[in-house]
């Protein structure tokens, strides 16, 4: 396999923490076995737990008033996968990458998914966009994209779409994202019944494209760009168009698009028990669509999150198998630390809740016990599982300390020399 990190560099670095981390490890072990919990069986579930990086998440992201770009950023996709392998080879649990059209300039899907397999990463979800005016485009989405009364306009963003599910299909992708900024700015201005017709009626179009093993994914977001109303602003919305469009279209969470204190994790135990649960889009927020590192801010509300994933496997849940992606703009971090750091954060998360014994949960839920239930999720919560991870790293070849080891590769300064700066670069994805 292909690497962009010397494996002799990691195993060094993990040489000099082994011991410290076996002792640390079997002091969990024993803990956990007082639970009647394996640690072995957590840590194998933890190995086996991934991530998907999206590929416009290794540059540096910015606002509409700017972006400070750091040294030696990917400026097309070929260095966005660079980054993602080393992402991957040092935190051993981000094996996919999530494109996005027409960010992602790709001349040859068949280059690009060979360079992909040579370094162990898979294409997953394709995410269109029809958010975005590309250069001489003849029908303008300023008033919309698939829900646009313009017609034009709306079979432009139907046909992006159908393209963006052939360029998947070349890189062995089996879902499409859809994200829409469609929506108005004034009261008034937009008819919402008809808006929403438009916009169903295009999503059929598009759903009808879909190869038979692929599902489609629909994304809310409560504002922005508009920012009176917004076409599928809720899950609300979201269901009822993944409803009306057939079993093969799901809903999409991401964290950041819901208002402050929104129970996110019973809206996902709601799309769970209607077989709507296409994925979620991790990062975390204070105010709104922050996209700030997943669990820096809400580690609890993540967990809570996963308790419902955790819970929804543990009853055997048919149809359930969401897929798990990052979705985070850095602007203040070297994107490749962010992604690293946030991927074992969801992890932790995930493992965490493995840690709940649902039997007991049940039973103080039904005894109405209030107390006891949420301490069986709180002392859950409140174990340290860093053991477990470093352990499943360690065991998978990736590193105990993966941004000590980032940083003494020096992996970013070459870069620096390897990839000049671009001056035309502007956002996250145009790079
Ligand atoms: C805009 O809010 C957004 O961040 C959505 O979350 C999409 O997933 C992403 O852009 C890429 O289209
Ligand atoms: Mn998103
Ligand atoms: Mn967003």
């Amino acid at each position: 396999m292909l690497r962009r990190i010397d494996e002799a560099l990691i195993n060094r670095a993990n040489q000099s923490l082994l011991n410290e981390l076996e002792a640390d490890y079997a002091a969990l072990g024993d803990k956990l076995a007082r639970q009647n919990i394996d640690i072995e069986a957590i840590t194998r579930s933890a190995a086996d737990f991934q991530i998907a990086v999206p590929s416009w998440g290794t540059g540096t992201g910015g606002t509409r008033f700017a972006r400070f770009p750091g040294t030696g950023e990917p400026r097309n996709i070929f260095e966005k996968l660079e980054d993602c392998a080393v992402i991957n080879e040092l935190s051993g649990c981000t094996d996919s990458v999530s494109p996005h059209f027409p960010w992602d300039k790709v001349d040859d899907f068949s280059e690009l998914k060979q360079t992909a397999d040579e370094y162990g990463i898979k294409w997953v979800s394709v995410n269109s966009n029809t958010f975005q005016d590309q250069p001489g485009q003849e029908h303008s989405y300023k008033y919309g994209s698939l829900s646009n009364t313009s017609k034009e306009a709306r079979e432009l963003a139907i046909q992006h779409n159908l393209d963006c599910i052939g360029y998947g299909q070349q890189l062995g992708a089996k879902s499409l994202t859809v994200w829409v900024g469609d929506g108005s700015n004034h009261p008034g201005q937009q008819h919402f019944q008809r808006a929403f017709e438009r916009y169903l009626a295009s999503m059929e179009q598009i759903y009808k494209g879909l190869p038979d093993d692929w599902e489609m994914h629909i994304e809310h977001k409560m504002f922005e760009p508009a920012f009176y109303s917004t076409i599928i602003q809720d899950w609300g919305s979201n269901i009822l168009a993944a409803m009306q469009l057939g079993p093969k279209c799901k809903s999409l969470v991401d964290l950041g698009h819901h208002a402050p204190n929104t129970n996110i994790e019973m809206i996902v135990s709601r799309l769970i028990q209607f077989k709507k649960l296409g994925g979620f889009h991790f990062n975390d927020s204070k105010y709104g669509d922050d996209d700030l590192d997943s669990g820096s801010l809400h580690p609890y509300q993540q967990f809570l999150i996963f308790n419902e994933l955790v819970d929804a496997e543990y009853r055997k849940e048919q149809d359930f198998n969401p897929a798990y992606m990052l979705d985070q703009s850095h602007n203040v971090t070297d994107p490749a630390e962010s992604l690293i750091n946030s991927a074992i954060e969801v992890q932790r998360s995930f493992v965490k809740a493995l840690l709940v014994n649902r039997e007991a949960l049940y039973g103080y839920q039904e005894d109405n016990d209030a107390l006891m239930a949420s301490l069986e999720l709180k002392n859950a919560f409140n174990l340290d599982v860093s053991p477990i991870l470093a352990m499943a790293r360690y065991r998978k070849g990736a590193a105990i300390n993966p941004l000590a080891v980032y940083r003494s590769s020096g992996y970013r300064s070459k870069m620096a020399e390897l990839r000049p700066r671009d001056p035309n670069a502007t956002g996250s994805g145009i790079v």
